[in-house]
């Protein structure tokens, strides 16, 4: 961990369509009406354009949290313990857990990804990397600008059958979000291919993959998409923020 409070931007999910087995587990737990989202928290909010998936951890267990009659999110109760502290729910200190479900239930779901390309939805998907000590458990899949990402939506596609998945799922179109002058339009494509990245297992690299895609990214990217399109990334990055806040599609959460 590094010093200090991390400041992410938990971004709202909206479920659009369950997967069986998780309609099942959800039934009776959420009034009829009522909004679920799944939360997942960021850092490169500029980069929601590109969202294909969205992760869970298949071994990890969700709470289905009420924050409303009408809104119940998705997360690790660790995450939804700290929010309770950040005036997320309605009662300081206070949170109501109406479901608890193991992540792999969720695979399959369709939900609705802000700002994303694929306005039709994205899929819930496994990914074995998340850590359940960090962020909400949920992690939004953006497989142009983040190597973990792309290294995951690959292995999926390649091992669907063992996943449990539809491979179409994992195979939604890979927009350019960034470009960058020492790699392109797709910055984690060429640097897992340069970096010989073949597995999500392949730590070390994906670790040495991501502080290079951070670092061009945010000091000599340039937006390739959206409201922002030809402005520099550190520029862009807190409005395209601020209009997640503004629209109710994010909030704020620190850790
Ligand atoms: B980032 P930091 Cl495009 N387990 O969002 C594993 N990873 C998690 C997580 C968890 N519980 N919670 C959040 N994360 C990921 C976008 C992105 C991210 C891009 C590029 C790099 C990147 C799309 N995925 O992160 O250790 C989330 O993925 C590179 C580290 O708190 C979140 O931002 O700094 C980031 O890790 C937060 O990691």
């Amino acid at each position: 961990e590094g010093v200090g409070p991390q400041e992410y931007t938990a971004l709202k999910l909206k479920v659009k369509e369950w997967a069986p087995k998780a309609e099942e587990a959800i039934k009776g737990k959420v009034p009829e009406g009522a909004d679920v989202f799944f939360v997942p928290a960021t850092l490169r909010t500029e980069t929601m354009y590109g969202q294909t998936c969205c992760f869970v951890g298949p071994k990890i267990n969700y709470g289905v949290f009420k924050v409303s009659e009408k809104e119940f999110y998705i997360m690790t109760d660790r995450a939804a313990r700290n929010m309770a502290y950040q005036g997320i729910f309605p009662k300081n200190g206070v949170y109501e857990q109406v479901a608890e479900i193991a992540g792999s239930i969720f695979v399959g779901t369709l939900v609705n990804a802000p700002l994303s390309v694929h306005a039709e939805g994205v899929r819930i998907l496994p990914m074995e990397s998340v850590l359940p000590t960090k962020g909400t458990g949920v992690v939004t899949c953006v497989p142009s600008d983040s190597p973990d990402d792309y290294a995951t939506v690959m292995d999926l596609a390649k091992k669907a059958d063992y996943y449990k998945i539809e491979k179409k799922w994992a195979e939604l179109e890979i927009v350019s979000v960034i470009k960058t002058p020492s790699y392109g339009e797709l910055t984690a494509k060429f640097l897992v291919e340069k970096l010989k990245i073949s597995s999500p297992k392949d730590t070390k690299q994906l670790d040495e993959a991501k502080e290079l895609a951070y670092k061009e990214g945010f000091y000599q990217g340039i937006m390739n998409i959206g409201e922002f399109k030809g402005e520099k990334v550190e520029v862009a990055k807190p409005k395209v923020r601020q209009q997640l806040l503004d629209t109710n599609e994010g909030f704020a959460y620190s850790e």
